[in-house]
């Protein structure tokens, strides 16, 4: 889907001297490891169960979402086209570019959902009105068919 993208991160499996195992490292390099510089990291913890979060899209921030711990369905759209990623491991991430609408659901009891955003927090960025969102949308995917 346009302006959307899964991200593998590497898993490096520490040993120690030794061949046990010491648990897991995941190293993530601004504009290396994702595609811009990031500005602000936040992160969603304790949603109760059934809540969803998003339904709105942004102008020009670009992000990466990583849940850390447990699992989150993320739902992502334009007026063309539509996908669903569920989010679960820690060596995964989503990129999520501008004018894309997002919806976050099915957030498990402990699930940690870090975001890695290319931009300070700006609500001038934010488009909530899904009739508004779906004007601009269809003439900034149609601009770059
Ligand atoms: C997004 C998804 C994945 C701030 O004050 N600073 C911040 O950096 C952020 C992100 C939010 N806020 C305030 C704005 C609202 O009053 O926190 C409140 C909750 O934000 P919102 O309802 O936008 O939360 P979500 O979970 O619907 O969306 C968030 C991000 O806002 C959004 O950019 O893409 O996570």
């Amino acid at each position: 889907m346009k302006n959307t993208k899964i991200i593998y991160f590497k898993d490096i499996v520490a040993t120690g001297n030794g061949n046990s195992n010491q648990g897991h490292l995941t190293p993530i390099e601004s504009s290396k490891d994702i595609p811009f510089d990031i500005k602000r990291l936040y992160y969603i913890t304790s949603v109760p169960e059934g809540v969803t979060r998003g339904y709105h899209s942004h102008r020009d921030l670009e992000q990466v979402l990583i849940c850390m711990k447990g699992s989150v369905c993320i739902k992502t759209s334009t007026p063309f086209e539509q996908e669903e990623v569920l989010l679960d491991s820690p060596f995964k991430g989503l990129y999520i570019g501008p004018m894309v609408w997002r919806e976050m659901s099915r957030f498990s009891e402990d699930s940690v959902l870090v975001v890695l955003a290319s931009r300070f927090y700006d609500e001038k960025d934010y488009i909530r009105e899904y009739e508004q969102y779906e004007v601009l949308a269809k003439e900034y995917f149609d601009e770059s068919r």
